[in-house]
């Protein structure tokens, strides 16, 4: 694995467990290449030229609705055409479902002039758009840029960086530490007592890290690993709550929820550690217990640096962060759902919005 990946405490995932080797059907004369859950890449200088150039060239109008897919393919083009034969198989892969998590070096260039934060606007048009960058990656890893309707205003790119005033929250908008969690665990759609589709897809890039202060996260994948079978079941019973994260507009908690489902044919998640309600069933609080633990265990990290990026399957992978500690820190973030995900899109004006 992986250069700048830390490698994960505590000791190595088991091979065998791995569910990505496969056998060729017609003999070992076909080779069939492996992927990893977790893979690494580096954009050639091309790629990363054409991305910040065209990036740039696009407006605010760009970063919603038909005229956001349209920009993401745009871009997604650009790279998939400057991309090795090797990059784009690991497109592939993720689009696939071989790959969990794929962290991209230089899909684009961050100048030096990005606006001071923390500060109580509105990002400059300049900063928005590097979103465009990760929503032509998400498109070439097989999904569509999405917003969701009760966050962020609706907007699809979110901002990661201190606002004033808020330094100190538990949320994108501060730089307090969050735990480890899926996005949109809570999956409310306000569908009562359905389990809604989590968000299939996070992008993270950075803008400006100057400390480089890492992400964390844990492909479920290599968490399955370290829990015992015991707890896995209780995962998997409709027990827990979850509640929103501190950046949705709702309060609401969904109940009656499993930590770990089925969906087209794997295991999935839905948790944020900090905010699940266990019930006082000791086989679901140890199962918690266990959970937290073997995410300690598989837990790797990445630092975005300006024009790394790192898309995971979001309910295959859990990420956090540590309490930030230079508040000029700046990622963008961008959700993806798959063009087969049965969420529901209110707005034909704004296909991109994913109502919850
Ligand atoms: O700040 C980070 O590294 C991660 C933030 C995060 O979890 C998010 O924006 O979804
Ligand atoms: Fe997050």
């Amino acid at each position: 694995m992986a250069k700048s990946c830390d490698l994960p405490v505590g000791p190595a995932p088991s091979a065998s467990a791995n569910d990505n080797s496969r056998t060729p059907p017609f003999g070992s004369a076909l080779r069939i290449p492996q992927y990893d859950t977790i893979e690494e890449i580096e954009m050639g200088n091309g790629c990363t030229q054409a991305v910040t150039d065209l990036v740039s060239s696009f407006s605010a109008d760009d970063l919603s609705g038909p005229r956001l897919l349209h920009a993401a393919r745009v871009i997604a083009r650009a790279i998939y055409r400057n991309a090795s034969a090797k990059t784009r198989d690991t497109f592939g892969a993720f689009v696939r479902g071989d790959t969990d998590v794929l962290i991209v070096h230089d899909l684009f260039a961050v100048p030096n002039n990005l606006e001071p934060t923390p500060n109580d606007c509105s990002p400059s048009l300049q900063s928005r758009l590097f979103a465009l960058g990760v929503a032509g990656l998400t498109f070439d890893c097989g999904h569509q840029p999405c917003a969701v309707s009760n966050e962020n205003h609706g907007l699809y790119d979110r901002h990661v960086r201190s606002t004033a005033g808020k330094e100190s929250e538990p949320s994108s908008a501060g730089g307090a530490e969050i735990g480890p969690h899926t996005e949109h665990s809570s999956r409310y759609h306000g569908d009562w007592g359905q389990f809604s589709p989590q968000i299939d897809t996070i992008c993270l890039a950075g803008l400006r890290n100057i400390d480089n202060e890492p992400t964390g996260f844990a492909a479920l994948e290599e968490v399955l690993r370290y829990l015992p079978e015991k707890s896995i079941s209780a995962l998997l019973r409709p027990d827990f709550a979850m509640a929103p994260p501190d950046s949705t507009d709702t309060a609401r908690s969904a109940s009656h929820m499993p930590i770990l489902y089925r969906r087209n044919g794997l295991l999935e998640s839905a948790y944020r550690a900090d905010k699940v309600g266990v019930p006082p069933i000791p086989e679901a609080r140890q199962a918690i217990d266990d959970l937290n633990s073997a995410i300690h265990s598989a837990a790797r990290s990445v630092i975005l640096r300006p024009g790394t990026a790192c898309i995971a399957r979001n309910p295959r992978c859990y990420h956090w962060r540590d309490k930030v500690k230079n508040p000029s820190r700046w990622l963008v973030r961008g959700f993806g759902i798959a063009p087969s995900t049965a969420a529901i899109f209110s707005n034909p004006d704004r296909p991109d919005l994913v109502h919850y």
